[in-house]
């Protein structure tokens, strides 16, 4: 109790003593700061970026495309949360992509993306991002913008170190910010963590034809919590690195009893040795339940599986596949340089960066240069795998990214800066204040193995005075840097939707060519799909009525209904006659509580009404899609539960009143 109480009062010593530092370094007020060119954001009206800015959106669990050097905002891609604007989650096909073993999720915490690459540089084809809460990784298309596959992590808690991918996108890895329980019976004490709590980490292999994903193994690691990680590249291809904290095995206030050690781990993962165990038949297939939901393109429907197994392999018994390096003080990013060498582990709490050497490290490994094991695992002695510290670089480093000159650029929170500085002579070279605390910072391709360079975006946790306020909540900040100087030069603030955390840039010309404008009509294979409105009906299904319905400039056919009784479920299949591009119609009825849809130029969409009382709504086209918008309508009567009005519909049906009335 004793021994708390004064680790309690070091704590926050130094946190008070952090904050002190904070106010002398912290950056002047808005009006004072000087900027660069600005005109080097400027794009002119009708002009195009030169990057696609593909950014997480934190608390909003989505993903948003910006233009760099501009900062526009083009789109929010729906992944992990339900959305509006589109009728993501709301539609019964897009319904599906949502469901996990905890049934559906309509919105989780997307942290990190990940953009696919081939030999170590980006191809352009799928963009990745991680669910925090209920651990899950996203699969988006790039020639879409469309979220087409989500793959639920068992055995993870707080899917935070995620997803990372190997250079030739061979696996999307995941590891688990959480440990937790694991094996026949999870319903343990949690002061049992010792004993029973696991770390796992997922490697999910990605079909280099059709991106699909599957876990190929997971790891099962001692109980420590992992925060980032990055891949090998050129010669350490074949590795993967991971930053750990809490390696004190904690359980509670973890502020405290997580920031004890001196040093917690990098953890290196020899993920080819890991291939031959299982290619030898080594590692147990586990029972665990998730989901697994893949979105078809030509039926524009999602499926979700539930999957019951899992390939697990233990690195304390099967040897070589782990190592533990110490880096002090809770590292939070863990990042590979462009050429695979160099590997920077940026301690929170720690007054230097360390950069380790793959050499070196393998040179341990084969020398045995071990200061002795963790958990089973052997831990190699820090300075046989160090390259150097970077010194004084500033406080509380969090994530480093590179030019394609040899430079990095590392972001820190407490001292609000972006510090540049030289990967081998780890030579400090510049430093620029960010306004104000920033997390993540982006330069394009800064993660690969050949970076375009040119800009490096700082994605900052505090907005405080940069825009017009807006009440207690702001929007968040993003500031552009140019860095193609020797000195970095701030361009551009821009704001941000939801809680950027990563994002990678990405040049357009690997985008744009390929980008799909329509859904060919004649590929259509929705179940409920009209192929043109003479195929349009409406049919009773016993309770369900289906309604097979099509939208072209400017009319909904049918857009007379009628049959429908009260205790109906109405499902009405809209599909988009249109194949022009940026011709999309949507829907909505009145009451129904999913809203409305929003369907793209040859796809199909469907939205589940059930009315619940008589009378006759009216249904109506969301979208603006031409003068005559505002007339693109039309109603439907629902009836009494008994009565016997028969199934009817019709466009253009002028009826006499006669033969209508009375039923
Ligand atoms: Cu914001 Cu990558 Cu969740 Cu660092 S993490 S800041
Ligand atoms: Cu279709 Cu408005």
């Amino acid at each position: 109790m004793k021994t708390r109480t004064i680790y309690r009062v070091l704590s926050l010593l130094a946190v008070f003593a952090t904050l002190v530092l904070w106010q002398a370094c912290k950056p002047q007020a808005p009006s004072d700061v000087t900027t660069g060119d600005a005109s080097k954001s400027y794009v002119a009206p009708g002009k195009y970026d030169e990057f696609y800015n593909v950014v997480s959106g934190g608390f909003n669990g989505q993903m948003s495309i910006y233009g760099l050097p501009s900062g526009r905002l083009f789109r929010i891609i729906p992944v992990f949360s339900q959305f509006p604007e589109n009728g993501w989650g709301y539609s019964e096909e897009t319904k599906p992509m949502l469901n996990t073993s905890h049934g559906f999720v309509p919105w989780d915490d997307l942290h990190h993306i990940a953009l696919s690459t081939t030999k170590g540089e980006h191809d352009g084809r799928w963009a990745f991002g991680n669910a925090n809460n209920t651990p899950r990784v996203a699969r988006v298309d790039m020639k879409t913008f469309k979220t087409v596959e989500i793959l639920e992590l068992p055995n993870s808690g707080g899917n935070h170190s995620s997803p990372f991918i190997t250079e030739n996108t061979e696996y999307v890895v995941a590891g688990t910010r959480f440990s937790v329980p694991v094996g026949e019976n999870t319903d343990v004490p949690i002061s049992s963590f010792k004993e029973n709590f696991k770390g796992y980490i997922s490697f999910i292999s990605v079909d280099p034809a059709d991106g699909k994903m599957k876990i190929a193994f997971q790891l099962k690691t001692p109980g420590v919590s992992f925060d980032l990680a990055r891949a090998g590249k050129g010669p350490s291809h074949g590795w993967f690195f991971f930053s750990t904290y809490n390696t004190e095995q904690a359980y509670t206030l973890l502020e405290v009893n997580a920031s004890q050690k001196d040093k917690d781990f990098i953890m290196a993962v020899n993920w080819k040795k890991a291939e031959e165990y299982i290619k030898a038949g080594k590692g147990t297939k586990s029972k665990a339940k998730y989901a697994h939901n893949v979105w078809d393109e030509s039926t524009h429907t999602g499926v979700s599986t539930i999957m019951d197994e899992v390939l697990q392999l233990d690195p304390s018994e099967l040897k070589d596949i782990i190592y533990f390096i110490p880096c002090p003080k809770s590292p939070h990013g863990c990042d590979t340089d462009p050429t695979g060498e160099y590997i920077v582990g940026s301690g929170k709490l720690a007054a230097l960066i360390p950069v380790f050497s793959f050499t070196k490290i393998q040179a341990a490994i084969a020398n045995k240069e071990f200061e002795g094991e963790f958990a089973g695992i052997p831990v190699i002695k820090y300075e046989a795998a160090l390259h150097g510290e970077v010194k004084k670089p500033g406080l509380g480093p969090l994530h480093t990214e590179f030019d394609e000159k040899g430079n990095a650029y590392t972001s820190f929170f407490v001292s609000s800066e972006i510090v540049k500085w030289n990967v081998k002579t780890l030579e400090v070279l510049d430093r620029v204040p960010t306004y104000y605390s920033i997390g993540h910072l982006s330069v394009p391709g800064g993660p690969t193995a050949k970076p375009h360079g040119k800009y490096v975006v700082a994605y900052n946790k505090i907005t405080k005075d940069r825009y017009l306020p807006t009440g207690p909540e702001l929007t968040q900040s993003a500031q552009l840097y140019d860095i193609s100087g020797d000195k970095m030069q701030l361009i551009l603030d821009f704001p941000t939707t939801g809680e950027p955390h990563y994002a990678e840039s990405i040049p357009a010309s690997l985008i744009m060519p390929n980008s799909t404008k329509i859904y060919k009509i004649e590929e259509n294979k929705h179940p409920y799909a009209a192929l043109g409105e003479a195929n349009t009906k409406v049919e009773r299904k016993g309770k369900e009525v289906h309604v097979y319905m099509t939208a072209i400039r400017s009319h909904l056919t049918p857009d007379n209904i009628e049959g429908v009784k009260l205790g109906d479920e109405v499902f009405f299949h809209v599909t988009n006659l249109e194949q022009d591009w940026d011709v999309p119609h949507g829907f909505a009825v009145k009451g129904a509580n999913n809203a409305e849809i929003l369907i793209m130029p040859g796809e199909t969409s469907t939205l589940k009404w059930k009315p619940l009382s008589t009378g006759v709504f009216p249904f109506y086209c969301t979208d603006f899609c031409s003068a005559l918008h505002q007339e693109m309508q039309g109603y439907i009567r629902v009836s009494p539960a008994g009565s016997n009005v028969p199934v009817k519909f019709s466009t253009g049906k002028i009826e006499d009143l006669a033969s209508g009335a009375g039923q």
